[in-house]
């Protein structure tokens, strides 16, 4: 019997007893070898326990039961999903890379600038393009206008606000073109409340009219941007390390306040957090397990 709705493929061929995963991990009971009043229902660890025992009495039944339990838990909480994601292009389509929109693609959140920069929008399949999938119609944001040389460390660049309210192990990916004289390095700061950013990680923009596709910031090892309505990331421009001057992202070029960096596929990905229904198939499962060895005794 397949398991429908189960992200976990392995459950599929561990349903000894009609269980059939729900998609966030919950398992209802179809008991369909006897009138069980649990049929249908969503299983209880107690009444789980106590179906298994009085009428399957084989450890091994008890232990893939177990093992099954434990793997739609462990499955609901392995994945990450999208939270939000940004890919700037027109919805609908319009042809034209000039027009673009700020609303995701994926989720809800806002994106905006910070510090006084411009924005537009231009190609994202130009000069090697971004990852977005998307042709013909793929625009990434421009921005341009940001601090002149020896000025306004970190106060320029963009700002995503996200919730991850039901999420955790939070990691954002994005696309970034750096024209010649844009700001070679770009500092990702992350917020809890909105309003504090805080500095995380500085990617070097080596080159120039060159996409830095898929930079990735694992933000799992902070607690605080789990299951926070508040969370928020900058991009911001920044000096060089050790030094008060910002660098041209091309080797050969002069850093000036009209260097563009140009946004794609602005993503933020999360695991969901485990509804109390998972933490009760784990216990579940572990229980079975405790009756299986006690039964091998
Ligand atoms: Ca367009
Ligand atoms: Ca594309
Ligand atoms: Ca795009």
């Amino acid at each position: 019997m397949a398991v429908r709705g189960c992200r976990n493929a392995s459950l599929q061929s561990a349903d000894p007893f009609g269980l059939r995963a729900l998609g966030s991990g919950r398992v209802r009971c179809n008991a369909r070898r006897s009138k069980s009043q649990l049929s249908g229902r969503i299983c209880r660890p107690s009444s789980l326990s106590r179906y298994f025992q009085s009428h399957f009495r084989r450890s091994d039944m008890f232990r893939k039961t177990a093992i099954a339990l434990l793997l739609a838990a462990a499955g609901s909480h392995a994945h990450a999903d999208i939270v939000a994601q940004w890919n700037f292009n027109s919805v609908p389509a319009d042809g034209n890379t000039a027009t673009g929109t700020l609303i995701p693609f994926v989720g809800v959140g806002t994106a905006s600038r910070i510090g006084g920069i411009a924005g537009s929008f231009a190609s994202g399949d130009a000069t090697g393009g971004s990852s977005d999938p998307a042709t013909g119609d793929d625009s990434g944001w421009q921005t341009t206008t940001y601090a002149a040389q020896g000025t306004g460390d970190k106060t320029r660049g963009v700002q995503f606000a996200v919730s991850t309210v039901g999420f955790s192990d939070v990691v954002i990916n994005y696309d970034l073109r750096h024209s010649n004289t844009s700001s070679r390095y770009e500092l990702v700061q992350y917020s809890l409340d909105g309003a504090n950013f805080i500095d995380f990680l500085t990617f070097d923009g080596n080159a120039g009219d060159n996409w830095f596709n898929a930079r990735t910031v694992d933000l799992s090892s902070i607690a605080g941007a789990d299951n926070n309505a508040d969370f928020a990331f900058r991009v911001v421009a920044t000096f060089a390390p050790g030094t008060s001057a910002y660098a041209a992202s091309s080797a050969t070029g002069t850093y000036g306040t009209a260097g563009t960096w140009r946004f794609d596929m602005v993503t933020v990905s999360a695991a969901p957090v485990p509804e109390p229904e998972t933490y009760a198939l784990m216990l579940a499962g572990l229980g079975l397990i405790g009756v299986a060895a006690r039964r091998r005794k």
